[in-house]
């Protein structure tokens, strides 16, 4: 079986690739490990960027492909109790950032992908890849009932997540990988309760919290605790007494928690994103830290990338832009990663200072102080937001 592009992988990074592949009359296969109702349910990010959402746009793809609503372009950080409004909108023309849950966007992206007419084999098992440095590198994977398949082809899209083999079939020595850690745990809970007027972030002495939007009736909240925490001593009882307190709101609602999960804030980079024929696309390559949400915006970044550099080799034998695709893309993760750190530990030091000590807390709160208080700084954050820097 021979095809141009094989795509290792059916979250945002592999769907989006797949589907700008097809609309640029690129042929490809797009191999899962999962079902498609265990890929169509998993919950996480909850914003697509202006920057992407105009990037859908761009290739005649955001009506079909973009669920939820427009971001009202607000977030709202409440310091101590104290409400700020600052704008996450840059007021440019155009189409702006929107509250879609990650798992509504590819479930969509899926839908047009397959409906487009493309190939999307699920429940694809021990994915290899071999010849990655030859000109076709050949994968082999077995189906659910067991018979063996090779692909031979020009590219492969490494788009299967940190925990992907993607990577792993780069030998030893050629990645580099930059990996921060800090310290910071996020208890994440997914709650039916009514999402807040605007996305929240609460700083307080007892930690950190936030409130996000992911549906009509659904909400997302996060609570800073230590990083090896065990969700399970997080009764609901107890949740939502910390959400009450770090949130300031003592009316807060309590409705029942569907699902509860501890990550550590961390921030990895791998450098080149590219072997051979092999190019890792999103979190196959680089993984941030959730403040600023940019994990999945970065995935539909790389996709874009990646895939105009494919339709320019296809139809021009141009290889200039698949040579320039890592330090392209490494440049808007550098980016992204100095943004979601900057606000990670802005709103982690302002609040509980026992990690960091009271001189950090107060450069912490004299950067929010400067947010909320000047047009650059806020013009500037906002901008950071949009993915339009
Ligand atoms: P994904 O991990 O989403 O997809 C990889 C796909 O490859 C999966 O379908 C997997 O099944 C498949 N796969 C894996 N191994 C395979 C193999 N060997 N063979 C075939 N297929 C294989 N980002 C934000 O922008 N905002 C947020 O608010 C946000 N919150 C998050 C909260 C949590 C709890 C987590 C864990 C992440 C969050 N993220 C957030 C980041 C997250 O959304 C990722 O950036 C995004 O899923 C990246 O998409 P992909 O690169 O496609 O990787």
């Amino acid at each position: 079986e021979s095809t141009t592009v094989v795509v290792i992988g059916a979250g945002p990074a592999g769907l989006t690739v797949g589907n700008l592949l097809r609309r640029s009359g690129v042929d490809c296969v797009v191999l899962e490990r999962q079902t498609r109702d265990h890929v169509a349910q998993r919950q996480r990010a909850g914003i697509v960027e202006t920057r992407a959402v105009r990037m859908f746009d761009a290739w005649g793809l955001a009506d079909r492909v973009l669920g939820g609503v427009p971001s009202e372009g607000i977030l709202e950080f409440r310091v101590d109790g104290e409400s700020h409004l600052v704008s996450d909108g840059d007021g440019s023309e155009g189409l702006g950032a929107r509250i879609c849950p990650q798992q509504v966007l590819v479930q969509k992206l899926t839908d047009t992908f397959l409906a487009d007419g493309g190939d999307l084999r699920f429940e694809a098992a021990d994915i290899s890849l071999n010849d990655l440095t030859g000109e076709r590198p050949t994968v082999r994977y077995r189906t659910a009932d067991g018979g063996l398949r090779s692909i031979s082809c020009a590219f492969v899209a490494g788009c299967d997540g940190d925990h992907g083999i993607s990577r792993t079939a780069v030998p030893d020595g050629v990645l580099t990988a930059h990996a921060f850690d800090h310290d910071i745990g996020w208890l994440t809970v997914l709650a039916d309760a009514p999402p807040p007027t605007y996305p929240l972030l609460a700083i307080s002495e007892q930690g950190f919290a936030a409130h996000f939007p992911r549906g009509p009736y659904t909400s997302r909240y996060y609570l800073q605790c230590p990083p090896d925490d065990d969700p399970e001593a997080w009764s609901d009882e107890r949740v939502w007494d910390a959400l009450r307190t770090r949130l300031g709101d003592p009316v807060l609602g309590s409705g029942p928690i569907t699902d509860r999960e501890i990550f550590r804030l961390r921030s990895l980079v791998h450098d080149p994103m590219q072997y051979g024929r092999l190019f890792l696309v999103g979190d196959a390559a680089h993984i941030v830290s959730p403040m600023g949400g940019k994990g999945m915006n970065l995935a539909l970044y790389d996709a874009d990338v990646f895939a105009r550099a494919v339709a320019d080799f296809v139809r021009d034998g141009d290889e200039s832009a698949l040579r320039g695709y890592s330090e392209r893309c490494l440049r808007r993760v550098w980016n992204d990663q100095e943004f979601s750190h900057w606000l990670t530990r802005t709103v982690h030091d302002a609040g509980d200072d026992s990690r960091c000590g009271p001189f950090e807390r107060n450069l912490a709160r004299a950067r929010l102080d400067r947010l909320f208080t000047s047009p650059a700084a806020a013009r500037s954050f906002a901008e950071l937001m949009t993915g339009m820097d």
